[in-house]
C-alpha cells in the first residue's frame, strides 16, 4: 500500500517532542533537534518522497493573504496578465499552455511563475519597466507581498536543505550555498496555479467524452517543492516509489494527499535524487483529471515553491554516481528529457489515430516548469 507520513509532527508527537522545524518563534527548538529532524527528513525522502510539514513557522494569515493575493492576479483581465508573459528563462504567465508528456494535451490551468533575480528583469510587454514583474499599477504591493512570501519559504527550505546535506554527509551549509536567493542567477521560483473548472460529467450516468487535464503526472525537476493546497479544493494525489511504478506512474495506485490546513506539502525533486545518487526518491505526481465521484471539479488554487540552483551550481551526489554537472546544465537536461518524451508521445498518438490528438497551442508550450 502506498505511504504517505502525513506529518513529521506526527511522529515526535508520539515522542513527546515538540513537532516544528522552527518551533513558534524559536530557532532554538531547531537547532536542539536538528538531528532528530534530519532522521524523519532523511526517512520520508527515502521511503516515500513526499511528507507535510507542520509547525514551519508560517501562520495559516500568512497563507490565506498570499492565496488573496493570487486570487487577485487571476482575476486580472487576460490582456493584463499578458503583460508578464511566460519565457523560458521559466518565470511569468501562461494559460493552457503547459502540455506534460504524461498527457500529450494541456493542462487546463494557468499560472504565474516568480524567481528572487535576474531572470524577472526583463520580458514585460508593457510593463513599465519592462520586466516580468506585474506592476503595483494593476495590483498595488503585488511584488513586495510575493517576494516577502518568497522568503518566508526560503527560510522554511533551508532549514530542510540544512538537514538533507547533514543527512549525506554534506557539510550543512552545502545546499544552502548553490541556492542563494541573493544571487541575481538563483533560479528559484515560486508559482501560483490556478486550475479552471471542470465541466461536470453527464447527468445520465455515461463516462465523460472529454478529459480536461489538471496537471498531468510528472515529477519535479527541482531539489525540493513546498506545495500549499486550498482546503475543500482537492486533487493532488501521489504514486509513491519510483522504482516500483511504470512511466509516469500510468496504471500505478495514486494515493490522494488532501488538502490539511496550515501545512506544506513537501516532495523531493529530480535534483536531489540525482545529487543523493538516487537514495531520495523523487516522486510522481498529478492533480487529478475530475471525472469520478468524489472529485473535485470546481475551480482550484495552489502555491508551489520550487527550489532551483543557482545557474552555477555544481551538481554531483556522495557516491558520484552520476558526473557533475552545473545548475544550467541540469535544468537544460531536463527540458531536452522532456521535450524529447513530448515529442515521442505526440508521434506514437499521431500514428494511432483512435487516440484524439491534442487541440494545438498558439504560442510554444511550456517546458521549463518544473
Ligand atoms: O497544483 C498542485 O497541487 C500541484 C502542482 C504541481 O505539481 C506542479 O506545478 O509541479
Ligand atoms: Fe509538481
Amino acid at each position: 500500500m502506498a505511504r504517505y507520513p502525513t506529518a513529521l509532527a506526527a511522529k515526535n508527537r508520539q515522542s513527546g517532542g515538540s513537532n516544528d522545524i522552527r518551533g513558534p518563534g524559536s530557532a532554538q527548538d531547531f537547532d536542539n533537534r536538528i538531528d532528530e529532524i534530519t532522521a524523519d527528513l532523511c526517512d520520508a525522502a527515502e521511503n516515500v518522497g513526499f511528507f507535510a510539514l507542520v509547525d514551519h513557522g508560517i501562520t495559516e494569515d500568512e497563507i490565506d493573504m498570499i492565496f488573496k493575493t493570487s486570487e487577485s492576479f487571476f482575476a486580472l483581465p487576460d490582456e493584463v496578465k499578458a503583460t508578464v508573459p511566460w519565457n523560458n528563462k521559466n518565470v511569468g504567465w501562461e494559460k493552457r499552455n503547459q502540455i506534460r508528456p504524461s498527457t500529450g494535451a494541456a493542462d487546463n490551468k494557468e499560472s504565474y511563475q516568480m524567481q528572487f533575480g535576474e531572470n524577472m528583469l526583463s520580458g514585460g510587454c508593457g510593463t513599465a519597466d519592462g520586466s516580468v514583474w506585474l506592476g503595483d499599477d494593476q495590483l498595488p504591493g503585488f511584488q513586495s507581498t510575493c517576494r516577502s512570501f518568497m522568503q518566508r519559504l526560503q527560510d522554511v527550505s533551508e532549514k530542510m536543505m540544512l538537514c538533507f546535506a547533514r543527512g549525506l554527509g554534506f557539510p550543512d551549509d552545502y545546499f544552502v550555498r548553490f541556492h542563494d536567493s541573493k544571487r541575481a542567477n538563483c533560479q528559484t521560483v515560486l508559482r501560483m496555479l490556478h486550475y479552471f473548472p471542470t465541466p461536470l460529467p453527464p447527468a445520465d450516468g455515461s463516462a465523460p467524452t472529454e478529459i480536461y487535464h489538471r496537471a498531468g503526472a510528472h515529477a519535479d525537476w527541482d531539489l525540493l517543492t513546498l506545495l500549499f493546497q486550498r482546503k475543500g479544493q482537492s486533487g493532488l494525489e501521489i504514486c509513491p516509489g519510483r522504482e516500483a511504478v511504470t512511466e509516469f506512474g500510468l496504471g500505478d495506485t495514486w494515493t490522494r494527499v488532501d488538502p490539511e490546513p496550515g501545512s506544506i506539502v513537501c516532495n523531493i525533486g529530480d535534483l536531489l535524487m540525482s545529487w543523493s545518487d538516487d537514495r531520495f526518491k523523487s516522486t510522481f505526481h498529478r492533480v487529478k483529471a475530475p471525472c469520478e465521484p468524489g472529485d473535485y471539479y470546481g475551480e482550484r488554487y495552489s502555491i508551489a515553491f520550487f527550489n532551483q540552483p543557482c545557474s552555477d551550481a555544481v551538481i554531483q551526489g556522495p557516491q558520484k554516481k552520476y558526473p557533475a554537472v552545473t545548475g544550467a546544465q541540469f535544468t537544460q537536461n531536463a527540458m531536452n528529457r522532456h521535450f524529447a518524451a513530448l515529442q515521442a508521445k505526440l508521434a506514437a498518438e499521431k500514428s494511432t489515430p483512435s487516440v484524439p490528438l491534442p487541440a494545438p497551442v498558439a504560442a510554444p508550450a511550456v517546458t521549463a516548469s518544473v
